[in-house]
């Protein structure tokens, strides 16, 4: 059996060498090219940065560490934070040690409850978990051990301390932002020797007796870990991070951007959406009606949430795995009824409209196709966590695995702070005069 962490200490001198080779024998070589659009354009297919946790395909979706989603979407959040750290599955020991580690650093300080209690009563649940998470730098051991003047090969020692204090709180905390938020009671403890997605199912309170709300909550843990480097979350905690800020600091403002419509909240103001169309028509709606319900939005000049996606352009299988999910336990639902039928409506609506905007002389919708928010609130839904402003904080507590493997990979590789240059527009249009003058 060997520990994580000592999995690391062996791999890490690796990752280092293979950097250094690259960077020594082909530092030189040209993998991107960057126009003016995509400059404009939120750096889309820009090839700048280096992440190795996972990779995002478009044409086939998650892989993780060599893995696509499907064939890993079964095993257990351990499992899944112990390969994206090492590109290993850990045995049943390794596995049970990631576990103890948890058990032993799942106490929450009062301080964290005392703060989140004296909030506003509507404060958003994203903002009391971003700021829970904050409030908690005290504790950070890469700030302390940096303070006392720490060698740069011990960050990723430090970050991993952290990244293990920050997971084993997280479910308890993200637990009792709902129970305080929603007042469902006093907030619940973790229960030694019971997994990491068991012990948050438990904390929410949700009545499970024949325990598939666990087991939904294993997958939902698993599959929304992490997307590479460049998702809004990922990237702004890597970015934050490259200025040896520490976890607690680092882990937060990922979550600040994950709490945006068009990143990780689209869980849910998808499920708003499809509530709302319910509604209007009374129960599961005839396709003819959510076609006309989709163009609606779209006309009002909103987005279809749930749908499309910067870098996929095929059904995200994570949508696949919650939708296998869903076939297996809930069926009948309503809500994922509805669910199912717009996955016949409207790929088609967005691209009729998006042929509409290209007529118009506006971008095309580069991909039609849903991602997981589009069904992931669903499920959610169906076990009786009905107060959906609260999905982002299950998106968060499976996202920050992600975001903290990439934090320590990053530290262990020497991974300097991050500094893109910009240009302005100015320079844009004199570098366009040349090109132009030259034609
Ligand atoms: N409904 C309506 N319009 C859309 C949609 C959609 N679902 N998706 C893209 N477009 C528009 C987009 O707003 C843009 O318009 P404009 O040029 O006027 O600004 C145009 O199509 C081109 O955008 P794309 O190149 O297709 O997409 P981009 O890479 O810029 O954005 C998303 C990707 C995911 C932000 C975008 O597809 C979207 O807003 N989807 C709905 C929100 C959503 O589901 N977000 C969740 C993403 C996944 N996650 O878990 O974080
Ligand atoms: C994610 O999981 O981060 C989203 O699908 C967004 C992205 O990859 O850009």
């Amino acid at each position: 059996m060997a520990t994580l962490q000592d999995t690391l200490k062996v791999k890490i001198p690796g990752y280092r060498d293979e950097k250094r080779k690259l960077i020594k024998e082909f530092g030189s070589h040209v993998i991107s090219e960057v126009t003016i659009q995509q400059a404009y354009g939120g750096m889309r297919g820009v090839k700048g940065l280096v992440c190795d946790t996972s990779v995002v395909e478009p044409d086939k979706g998650l892989i993780i560490r060599g893995y696509p989603l499907m064939e890993i979407k079964d095993l257990w959040p351990e499992d899944i934070f112990f390969l994206l750290l090492t590109g290993e599955l850990p045995d049943a020991e390794s596995k049970a040690a990631l576990q103890r580690e948890f058990d032993r650093r799942s106490q929450v300080p009062d301080y964290v409850w005392d703060t989140l209690r004296g909030l506003p009563k509507d404060t958003s649940p994203m903002c009391m978990l971003a700021t829970a998470i904050l409030v908690m730098h005290r504790e950070s051991v890469f700030h302390k051990w940096y303070s006392r003047g720490m060698k740069r090969e011990d960050y990723w020692l430090a970050m991993f301390g952290d990244a293990l204090n920050i997971l084993a709180k997280l479910p308890v905390i993200a637990a009792g932002v709902y129970r305080i938020r929603y007042e469902h009671g006093s907030v619940m403890h973790w229960t030694h020797g019971l997994d990491y997605a068991g012990n948050y199912a438990n904390m929410l309170g949700v009545a499970d007796p024949e325990g598939s709300f666990a087991k939904l909550m294993r997958l939902y843990l698993n599959i929304h870990a992490d997307h590479e480097g460049g998702n809004v979350s990922a990237n702004t905690c890597h970015t934050v991070g490259s200025a040896l800020s520490d976890a607690y600091y680092a882990t937060s403002a990922g979550l600040n951007g994950l709490a945006g419509p068009l990143h990780g909240l689209a869980n849910q103001e998808c499920i708003g959406w499809i509530l709302e169309l319910m509604e209007r028509f009374g129960g599961v709606p005839e396709e003819e009606q959510l076609e006309q319900f989709a163009f609606e939005t779209l006309r009002s000049g909103r987005v279809i949430p749930g749908y499309g996606h910067a870098v996929l352009r095929v059904t995200d299988p994570r949508y696949e795995s919650c939708h296998a999910f869903g076939l297996q336990h809930l069926p009948d639902d309503p809500v994922f009824q509805t669910v199912d039928k717009l996955f016949k409506v409207v790929p088609d609506v967005l691209g009729r409209y998006s042929d509409e905007r290209v007529a118009d002389g506006k971008n095309p919708i580069a991909n039609c196709w849903p991602n997981i928010d589009a069904i992931s609130g669903s499920l959610i839904y169906h076990y009786g966590v009905t107060e959906f402003e609260y999905y982002t904080v299950l998106f968060s507590v499976s996202r920050v695995m992600g975001m903290l493997a990439q934090l320590i990979l990053n530290r262990a590789i020497g991974t300097p702070i991050t500094r893109p240059k910009s240009v302005s527009t100015e320079w844009l249009q004199e570098q366009v005069k040349a090109v132009s003058a030259k034609a």
